[in-house]
This record gives C-alpha cells, sequence and structure tokens, in this order.
C-alpha cells in the first residue's frame, strides 16, 4: 500500500529544506517540495536526497544498550535512575550534567532544559551550539539586542546588487541557498577558493584568523573615502565616533601586511560595496569560530551599518546558522545562561516567569553553569560533574582537543546518550538509548531565517526505538516527575514558556505553520503575523538603535612558529554532515566522501616531499592524525584545510575559547604536516 505523501522537512541543515515522505510497500520515498521558500525551486542537497536510508533498521540503533549489551527500556531506565539517585546524593545536583543539540526540536530542546533545572537541578546545561553560531549570535545581540540569524526572509538576498560572504562555503553546506544568490554579484571570504568562491565577482583570500583586520582595513576605506551613510548612522545606530576612529589606524596596507590580502582587492571590494544600491553582509563559521569570534563578527557588524544596510528593506546583515534547529535551540533553555524564550538566567523576572510556568519556587532554580567546552573540560574533574547525559551530539569527534575528551568521558560515573546510531561517542557509554529520527516524529524547528516550521511524522519509529521526548519523559519519571511527551503539548507549554521573552513563540501553533508554510518570531499573538523583519522600524535595543562597538584585531590564540609553521583550518564538504555519525553510514554519501583528507598548496606539497593520494600526518600540540594528500592550488600556502567529519581533525583543534561566547578556535591553529611512514 502506498501512503499519501507527508510534508515534512531534511534532518539535516539550517535551511530546514522543504520535502515530502511517502512510502513505497518497504520503501521510503523523499522529494522536494517547492511551497518551502528555502528550496522552492524543488532543490535538495545529496544529504537530502539520501535521508532515508537511515531510516531502514541495520545502521541505527533499535534497542537500548546497557554496558553494551542489548536491554530493556525499564531495565535500562531503572538503571539511569538507580545511578543517578546515587551520584546526586554523593555529589549534590550539579553532579549530573546534560549536553544538547542543535538538530533536536524545539519541543525537546524545551524539554531537555527543564529535566536539567527543574527534575535535576543542577546548573550544568549546555549544548553544541555554541561551537557552531554563538559568536555571531553574542556580536548580535551586543549591535542589535537580539540574535536571530537572518533578520530577513532568504528571499530578499535574490533582489540585492551585492553579497560579502565572510567564511562561509554555501555551495556545500547548504547548497539550494546559491539559488537565491545568482542575482548579486558575490564577495566571498574565504583562505581557500571553494566552490563557493568560485562563484564569486571578487574573492580575498585571507590568512585564517585574520577577518577582524580585513573588516578594519575595509571600514577604514569605507570611511576614507566618504562612504559612510551619514543619515542611516544619525538617525539609526549609536557609537559611531569611536568606531570610526579606531578604524583610522587601519590603512589597507597595514590590513595587506596582516591579512595577506592585497590592498587593490580590498579597494575593489568597497567599490563593489559602493555601486551596490542593496547589499548584504553574512558570516558563517569561517569568521566566527574564533578565540575572536565575536569582535570579528562585530567588525562586520560596523562595516554593515556603516554602510547603512542592517534593519532597512532589501539590505542588511545576517549570520547563517548551521544546525537544523540551531535558532531553535538556542532559543529555549538549553544554554547554560537561558532560559526558554530567549530569556537570560541570571534575569529575576525571567527566573519568576519560568518558575510559575513550572509551578516551582524561582530560588530553586539552578543559576548559569558551564558553556559547552568548559562543561565537558570539567567531567570527572573535583568539582565538575561527574555522570553526563548527552543527546544529539557526538563530541568525542566534533569537540577540540577531542583526545583528551575521550579520556574524561571513559572516568566518569555514569554516561547515558540518546543517539539515532552507535556514534563514537555513543560508544562509550554506560547506557545507550536508542532514539526514533526526523520523519518518525512530530515536532517543530525553527530554520535559518527565524521561521518556524512543521516536521510532519511520516512513518512508525522501528520496535524498540523511543522519541526523544518519551525518551526525556522516562528519564525524569525516574527522578519523580509525571511529563507528557506529547510533541503537540509541549509545544503548547513552550509557547507559554517564550511568552514575553525575546524569542516569542506564544501566536505560534501547528495549524498556522501548516497552513503559512512557517511563521516568523517574535510571534506574540494568533492574530500577530510574525516578524519575517524585526529591525525595520527599530533595533531591539534599550533606545532602539544599534550599537557600534569599538574592536581591535589580535592574532590567533596559536600562531605558527618554527615547530609549527603552517596554519590548520577545518570546515566541511558536500557529502558529509557534522561529526558524521549519520552521513557515514549512508553508502551513497560515503562514496562521494570516503576518508579523511587533507587540502595543500602545491608549493607546500613539494617541499615537504608530499604528492597527491600520499597518506600524511599532521601534527599539532594536541595530538596527531593522519589523512591523505589533496593537493590544490585554491589553497593559501601558509594554510591546510581538513574535514572535520572524521575523528582526528579534532585531536589537533586548540580549544582557546572566545572570551564573551565561549566559542572554540576550531579555524585556526598552528601545524606541522609531513608525509607518513
Ligand atoms: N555538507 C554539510 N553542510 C552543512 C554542515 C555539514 O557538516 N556538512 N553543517 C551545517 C552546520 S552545523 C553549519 S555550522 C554550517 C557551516 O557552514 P559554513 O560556515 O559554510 O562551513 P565551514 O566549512 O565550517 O566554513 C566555511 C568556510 O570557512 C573557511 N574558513 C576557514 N578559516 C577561515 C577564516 O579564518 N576566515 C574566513 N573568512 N574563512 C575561513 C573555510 O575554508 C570554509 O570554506 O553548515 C551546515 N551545513
Ligand atoms: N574542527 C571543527 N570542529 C567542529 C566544527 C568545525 O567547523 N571544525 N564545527 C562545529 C559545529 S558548527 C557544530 S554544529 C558541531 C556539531 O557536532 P556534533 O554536535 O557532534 O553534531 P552531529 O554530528 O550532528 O551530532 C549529532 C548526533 O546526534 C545524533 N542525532 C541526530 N538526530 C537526532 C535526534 O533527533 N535525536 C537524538 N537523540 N540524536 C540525534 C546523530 O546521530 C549524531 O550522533 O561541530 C563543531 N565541531
Ligand atoms: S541543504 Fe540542508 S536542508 Fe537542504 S537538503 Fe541539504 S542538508 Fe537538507
Ligand atoms: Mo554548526
Amino acid at each position: 500500500m502506498n501512503d499519501a505523501p507527508v510534508k515534512t522537512h531534511c534532518p539535516y541543515c539550517a535551511l530546514q529544506c522543504g520535502m515530502t515522505v511517502s512510502t513505497r510497500g518497504a520503501e521510503v520515498v523523499i522529494a522536494p517540495r517547492t511551497d518551502v521558500p528555502a528550496n522552492a525551486e524543488g532543490a535538495l542537497c545529496q544529504k537530502g536526497w539520501t535521508a532515508a536510508e537511515l531510516l531502514k533498521p541495520g545502521a541505527r540503533l533499535t534497542t537500548p544498550l546497557l554496558y553494551g549489551r542489548p536491554s530493556t527500556w525499564q531495565a535500562s531506565l531503572a538503571h539511569v535512575a538507580g545511578r543517578l539517585a546515587g551520584i546526586r546524593a554523593e555529589h549534590g545536583s550539579d553532579g549530573v550534567a546534560v549536553f544538547g543539540g542543535g538538530g533536536l526540536t524545539n519541543e525537546s530542546a524545551y524539554h531537555l532544559g527543564k529535566l536539567a533545572r527543574v527534575a535535576l537541578g543542577t546548573s550544568q546545561i549546555d549544548y553544541n551550539g555554541r561551537f557552531c553560531m554563538s559568536s555571531a549570535a553574542a556580536a548580535a545581540n551586543r549591535a542589535f539586542g537580539l540574535d536571530r540569524g537572518l533578520p530577513f526572509p532568504l528571499t530578499d538576498l535574490a533582489g540585492a546588487d551585492v553579497v560579502l560572504l565572510a567564511g562561509a562555503n554555501v555551495a556545500e553546506t547548504m547548497p539550494p541557498l546559491v539559488r537565491h544568490l545568482t542575482g548579486p554579484r558575490l564577495i566571498v571570504v574565504d583562505p581557500r577558493q571553494t566552490p563557493t568562491a568560485k562563484l564569486a565577482a571578487l574573492h580575498l583570500q585571507p590568512a585564517p584568523g585574520t577577518d577582524l583586520a580585513l573588516a578594519l582595513g575595509l571600514l577604514h576605506l569605507v570611511v576614507a573615502e566618504g562612504l559612510v551613510d551619514q543619515e542611516y548612522v544619525a538617525a539609526r545606530t549609536s557609537g559611531f565616533e569611536a568606531v570610526a576612529a579606531s578604524a583610522g589606524a587601519w590603512w589597507p596596507e597595514r590590513a595587506e601586511r596582516v591579512t595577506g590580502v592585497p590592498a587593490a582587492r580590498m579597494r575593489s571590494a568597497v567599490q563593489m560595496l559602493k555601486s551596490a544600491d542593496k547589499a548584504y553582509i553574512l558570516t558563517g563559521r569561517g569568521a566566527e569560530q574564533h578565540a575572536k569570534g565575536t569582535d570579528t563578527v562585530t567588525a562586520f557588524i560596523n562595516l554593515a551599518l556603516a554602510l547603512g544596510l542592517p534593519g532597512t528593506h532589501g539590505s542588511g546583515y545576517g549570520c547563517l546558522t548551521g544546525q537544523g534547529n540551531g535558532q531553535g535551540g538556542r532559543e529555549h533553555g538549553q544554554k547554560a545562561d537561558q532560559l526558554p524564550g530567549y530569556r537570560r538566567i541570571d534575569d529575576p523576572a525571567a527566573r519568576e516567569h519560568m518558575a510559575a510556568v513550572w509551578g516551582v519556587d524561582p530560588a530553586v532554580l539552578p543559576g548559569p553553569g558551564r558553556s559547552a567546552q568548559e562543561l565537558l573540560d570539567a567531567l570527572g574533574t573535583a568539582g565538575g560533574p561527574k555522570a553526563l547525559l548527552l543527546f544529539g551530539s557526538n563530541p568525542v569527534v566534533s569537540a577540540p582537543r577531542s583526545g583528551a575528551l575521550a579520556e574524561r568521558l571513559r572516568g566518569l560515573d555514569l554516561l547515558v546518550v540518546a543517539d539515532v546510531v552507535l556514534s563514537e561517542t555513543a560508544a562509550l557509554a554506560e547506557v545507550v538509548l536508542p532514539a526514533a529520527q526526523w520523519a518518525e516524529q512530530d515536532g517543530t524547528m525553527t530554520n535559518l531565517e527565524g521561521r518556524v516550521l512543521l516536521r510532519r511524522r511520516a512513518l512508525a519509529p522501528p520496535e524498540g526505538v523511543r522519541t526523544d521526548l518519551e525518551i526525556i519523559q522516562g528519564l525524569a519519571a525516574g527522578l519523580g516527575h509525571a511529563w507528557s511527551a506529547d510533541p503537540d503539548e509541549v509545544f503548547g507549554e513552550l509557547r507559554r514558556a517564550s511568552a514575553g521573552g525575546l524569542a516569542d513563540y506564544a501566536g505560534i501553533t501547528h495549524a498556522r505553520i501548516a497552513a503559512e508554510t512557517g511563521v516568523f518570531w517574535p510571534c506574540p499573538a494568533e492574530d500577530h503575523p510574525g516578524t519575517p523583519r524585526p529591525f525595520l522600524d527599530r533595533f531591539a535595543t534599550p533606545d532602539g538603535r544599534a550599537r557600534f562597538v569599538p574592536v581591535e584585531h589580535r592574532p590567533p590564540a596559536e600562531e605558527i612558529d618554527e615547530d609549527y609553521p603552517v596554519h590548520l583550518t577545518t570546515g566541511r564538504v558536500l557529502a558529509q554532515y557534522q561529526s558524521g555519525a549519520q552521513t557515514r553510514r549512508i553508502a551513497a554519501l560515503t562514496e562521494a566522501a570516503p576518508e579523511p583528507f587533507v587540502e595543500l598548496h602545491p608549493d607546500l606539497a613539494e617541499q615537504l616531499g608530499i604528492g597527491p593520494g600520499d597518506l600524511v600526518r599532521v601534527l599539532s600540540r594536541r595530538g596527531s592524525a593522519e589523512a591523505v594528500a589533496r593537493i590544490t592550488a585554491g589553497i593559501r600556502r601558509d594554510t591546510v584545510f581538513m574535514p572535520f567529519h572524521w575523528e582526528g581533525a579534532n585531536r589537533l583543534t586548540n580549544p582557546a575559547l572566545d572570551p564573551g561566547s565561549r566559542m572554540p578556535e576550531f579555524k585556526v591553529c598552528a601545524v606541522r604536516v609531513e608525509k607518513a611512514a
């Protein structure tokens, strides 16, 4: 029997392309939708097309594992309850930590936060979004008073004359998005000549970790050439003078010395921006994942403000959020310092509101906990958590200096992992809980535009598998709480929880999302139209003005030297997703991207005696990894690139953190490269 196609969205990235899922006998069939603006032309990337493969039994988990052996839900949950009771009695509430993910639905993320704050009473919760766009979030909060990745619909991009992409390789990371960029001329800032850079009218190729100097150099030119939008700056911003003064010292030749980008190319970029009537500046992980990521994004926002772009119709600044629910995941309480609705956990009014929704005394709600990397670093240490409940992340592959992390996870009193596959991290767990997948449950996701979307259940999960909400329900029951696992009911509570907060979902219902193909937050009432462009009239700051914030360039936390003379930067390839836990189990994708590799320039390769296809060893102060050499003239001579989809790249990376966002410096560290024996 064939079931009618169910309208839903892709399991992977923040573009959340629309797709339908139907069954033809035992086969699950995916087709693109054309009613979702992100991929309205019916495009999907290879990951989207092949997403059904992991729904089949085989590669996925279908039974709980206790000490690595198949077990029952009853025995596994009872085991966890008993272990948690003992650990909490000995070490207190903060003895147990929770780690979440930006792939979870809003409902699951919300209940995971509630599990931590209400059922466990622990302050120790954070999530992998800290590794993703937290620097851009911090910078946007500082400048605009609100972090909504793109504060405009994606479709607005098509009307621009120029789009500057700083550290985003959208041709590989969000391929259908490129269709929105065929009109504008592109300026791409990337140390590599990526498929995206190949589409650009102008490619600026800075050394990793020098975007801040580049943005200051561009701002210097904008000021020096009288291109500042004076009227906009006077009417809509504050703090311009101090920022203009700080850019004064960044004449283009100085910026060239730091970045390696020729001053003439910076002048061309400014000419392009000058001639544009409508323009956007967008940042991705390349600019953000640095120990100075917040200041780097701030420098690009300052540039956008000087040009008069943010909060106007047809121009703007935006951050390209990465994970499927990276945006919603940071709004509803998985972050160490946040309560649902994008509220601050140290704000007494926010605590009072959430305590009322949860029916508890505000005094019992914990305060801010450790950020992701600090939390992972503290595991098992004196004063650190002794148990970890982990949902939807694979940090053994994706966290910086991952070698040390695996040791800390092994040393825990209790590690519980809820996942759809036996990931590298799940393989270390005392208890593994098999989770249902995207197509097997209802739930909402908030895409990179702040558009709240509906994922629909198209098939039943296999026997033995439970949804994240059911798993959280089971864990909460073991702690004496009776919670719903019904996505509709949980969304209803989330709406009340978010009401009055920055990310207000109070007026969003499943029926509205279905009828309108998504609703933009904030949406405080059911008769409110939602907010596609939140900054058109005013910014979310107390005085309604966007803030220029002066920032200064500084070198990466680890500079190259004689022992480690080459920059390593890391990122993504089209056919693999994140830690690869899902996509490495899909045949067509492993065929397209079968193994870890390191990209190096022909000059560097020659100097090291390395040929294409050679096995090379890359060493940093933190560890070493082997990979196959790919020789390409598209990369800078002083830089090598490794994707992080396989275990290895992150044995090398530097866990140095941004002081504000606590984002690790994934995008630059110092390495040595040698031919493996
Ligand atoms: N295929 C695929 N798509 C994905 C994902 C995936 O894993 N695979 N993950 C999703 C997620 S969670 C995210 S966050 C997004 C990320 O999307 P992107 O930000 O596009 O991805 P990255 O490859 O991490 O980084 C982008 C580019 O930054 C460049 N770069 C490195 N260092 C620097 C630097 O110092 N300055 C500048 N300007 N550029 C630099 C890299 O060369 C790379 O080409 O992708 C999403 N989409
Ligand atoms: N070197 C380097 N490291 C990086 C980055 C980089 O650019 N360079 N980028 C960073 C970024 S931007 C990100 S976002 C992180 C991501 O890194 P991770 O947090 O490791 O992300 P994933 O690999 O997506 O892990 C998700 C896990 O959850 C499982 N899963 C999928 N769906 C569900 C579900 O619905 N429920 C449950 N319970 N589990 C599910 C998957 O099988 C997988 O094991 O990596 C970061 N690490
Ligand atoms: S671009 Fe992102 S959302 Fe679209 S099909 Fe690919 S992975 Fe899925
Ligand atoms: Mo990400």
